[in-house]
């Protein structure tokens, strides 16, 4: 039977969510294109090649990159693939058309006075600015605007995930017995681990950080809002990177012209995140005095149990690829690479950045070992690592992927396969360039988040290669990865404005080769997922917050005492926790 155009195109079946859709990727994409530009001009700005800017203007720069890029860009995207997902797999629209608006409005709107805040500072006299890093905790304080602004986005996604829970509860309604849709259970999971972690975050910008910005109270304790910025700060990284997992695991081994190695073993990995990420903000901390080391090496170890669905992932996705890959005629071990479709920038794109990935897996090994941490904290070695990870293999696989489904909710053809090629090979070389050079540069030292990394009278040494051949490295690369946003933005532009197509891309995605079926239908039990993550989350932290509100000058700091009742209850949980620990290692032992 030939296919009319209704059966294809998510546009015309889901119309109302397709527009939800383009408004998402519209914000990421104006924040992608002033993200980058800040980049470039940081890139230049730091190795001395062209200064446009004031040094002291650099911080304002620096925190409008990471947040336009690795909040608002990221979870805007993520809000429209899961929008989408939700929708597609499920096969029903949105409860509410309303609802879906609100939270895309009030998103938009926080991201709106968030920016305006830090932009602010760029203009002299108007006596707002917002130069708190993407990081934003005590001591640098923001103008009241910007924790306002966060909030507001917060509650948004809380929103979103809100409608996506809805869609789902009334599709069980009709469908009680089936298992969930795969797409729909990374959706719900993801969203269940980012309820967990945006508590932190929310506590910390709700109590702590609006108030003292209006004045209301006058101090805070910095190493409260460190922690639960943390809390909140690791997950945030599995909620970047699940989007992107979602595209790997279901439209990667579709594009590559295979399918799903096995679909349980994707669930097990969405739960393994669920529980997993959120007890590990402390390693991030490390280096932090007024934690006890014990709590620090507990957070290690957990961090060290992630790399197994990293790894798991790394296994199925490769198999899928390969399944593909057999399927299109490839032969051999290493030969049937060859077959896979690398003229798509969609596929290319998804396949460079999952070998990205890896190299950034490997830096952030090092980063997650409490002493070898020692030697890169702080330095240029961390932005190297999280180039890899949150700025390609999130950011690549987002942009390789809209070129699969930005056809979809527009019903337009892609504008230029070659210019989309061209685009994602341009971003690896460039980040090959860019991220090995921060890297080599971390190692020899030179620190991060500064505008002038050269201090007097000293001279950095690397054991091969030059400091100059660095600071080369990171500006060639810094432009090579701008004007590949460029051509990205420009190819979509053109993409959107072109003619309606009967069929804008091949949506179908097929069955995995070893379905959910046999699987222990206790996989899809959220209740008790979301139990046993929140009593890990409880083992991990209450006694490090404990400890902190109570040597660090109790909840507010600045030597405010702590009000006796929670005071007492504090001294309470203290102890009881801590004696039960110790019956409990009586009994083992
Ligand atoms: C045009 C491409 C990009 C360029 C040229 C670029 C360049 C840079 C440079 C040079 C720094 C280090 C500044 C310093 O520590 O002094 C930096 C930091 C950072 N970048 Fe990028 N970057 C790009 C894309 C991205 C993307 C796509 C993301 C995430 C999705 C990202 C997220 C971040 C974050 C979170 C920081 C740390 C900010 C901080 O220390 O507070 N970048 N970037
Ligand atoms: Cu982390």
């Amino acid at each position: 039977m030939a296919t009319t155009r209704s059966d294809r195109a998510f546009v015309d079946k889901f119309p109302h969510e397709a527009a939800i859709v383009k408004a998402t990727f519209l914000v990421a994409f104006v924040a992608l294109g002033i993200g980058a530009f800040f980049g470039l001009i940081q890139a230049l700005h730091r190795t001395n090649v062209l200064r446009v800017i004031e040094s002291a203007d650099y911080y304002t720069m620096l925190t409008g990159h990471g947040v336009l890029l690795a909040i608002v860009f990221t979870i805007f995207f993520l809000c429209g693939v899961f929008h989408w997902a939700v929708a597609r797999s499920l096969n029903r629209p949105a409860e509410s058309r309303l609802f879906s608006w609100a939270w895309v409005g009030l998103m938009t709107t926080g991201t709106v006075l968030t920016t305006v805040a830090i932009l602010g500072g760029l203009v002299p006299n108007l006596g707002m600015s917002a130069d708190v890093l993407f990081t934003f905790y005590a001591p640098l304080q923001a103008h009241p605007l910007f924790y306002i602004g966060l909030a507001m986005f917060i509650v948004g996604t809380w929103l979103a995930g809100a409608d996506w829970f809805l869609s789902y509860r009334a599709w069980r309604a009709n469908n009680s017995g089936e298992r969930i849709p795969l797409q729909t259970f990374m959706v719900l999971t993801t969203m269940i681990m980012w309820y967990v972690s945006t508590i932190g975050v929310a506590v910390s910008v709700v109590f702590f950080l609006i108030p003292w910005s209006l004045g209301l109270i006058e101090s805070v304790n910095p190493l409260l809002t460190r922690t639960l910025f943390w809390y909140f700060g690791h997950p945030i990284v599995y909620f970047w990177l699940m989007p992107a997992y979602l595209m790997w695991y279901t439209v990667l081994p579709k594009l590559a012209g295979g399918r799903l190695f096995s679909d349980p073993l994707a669930r097990v990995v969405f739960l393994l995140f669920l529980l997993l990420s959120t007890p590990v903000g402390i390693h991030h901390q490390y280096l932090d005095p007024g934690i006890a080391e014990g709590f620090k090496f507990i957070a290690m170890t957990n961090t060290m149990f992630l790399l197994l669905p990293s790894l798991l992932t790394a296994f199925t996705v490769v198999a899928s690829m390969e399944h593909g890959a057999r399927q299109r005629g490839g032969k051999g071990y290493v030969r049937w690479l060859g077959a896979l479709p690398w003229r798509d920038p969609a596929f290319t794109g998804m396949a460079l950045a999952g070998a990205m990935f890896a190299a950034g897996g490997f830096s952030g090994m090092i980063n997650a070992g409490m002493n070898i941490n020692y030697l890169i904290h702080n330095t240029l070695w961390v932005p190297g690592h999280f180039h890899l990870t949150v700025g390609t293999a999130v950011a690549l696989t987002m942009m390789a992927g809209s070129y699969w489904l930005v056809p979809q909710v527009t019903g337009t053809k892609l504008y230029s396969r070659p210019i989309g090629l061209l685009q994602v090979i341009m971003w690896f070389v460039g980040m090959v360039f860019m991220s090995n050079a921060m890297h080599r540069a971390g190692l020899a030292g030179i620190p991060r988040r500064t505008a002038e990394p050269q201090y007097q009278n000293f001279e950095f040494l690397t054991p091969i290669g030059s400091i100059f051949e660095l600071r080369v490295q990171i500006a060639l690369g810094g432009t090579l990865l701008f004007l590949s946003v460029v051509l990205f933005l420009f190819n979509i532009l053109l993409t959107s404005l072109g003619d309606e197509s009967d069929r804008p891309v091949d949506a179908a995605l097929p069955e995995p080769l070893s379905g959910p079926e046999g699987s222990p239908r206790i996989l899809d039990n959220l209740a008790m997922w979301t139990g046993i993550a929140a009593l890990l989350v409880i083992l991990a932290y209450t006694l490090p917050l404990a400890g902190i509100i109570q040597n660090g000058g109790g909840l507010f700091g600045g030597g405010l005492p702590v009000p006796a009742t929670l005071s007492a209850g504090l001294d309470f949980v203290v102890v009881t926790v801590s004696s039960a620990f110790n019956t409990l290692l009586g009994v083992i032992a």
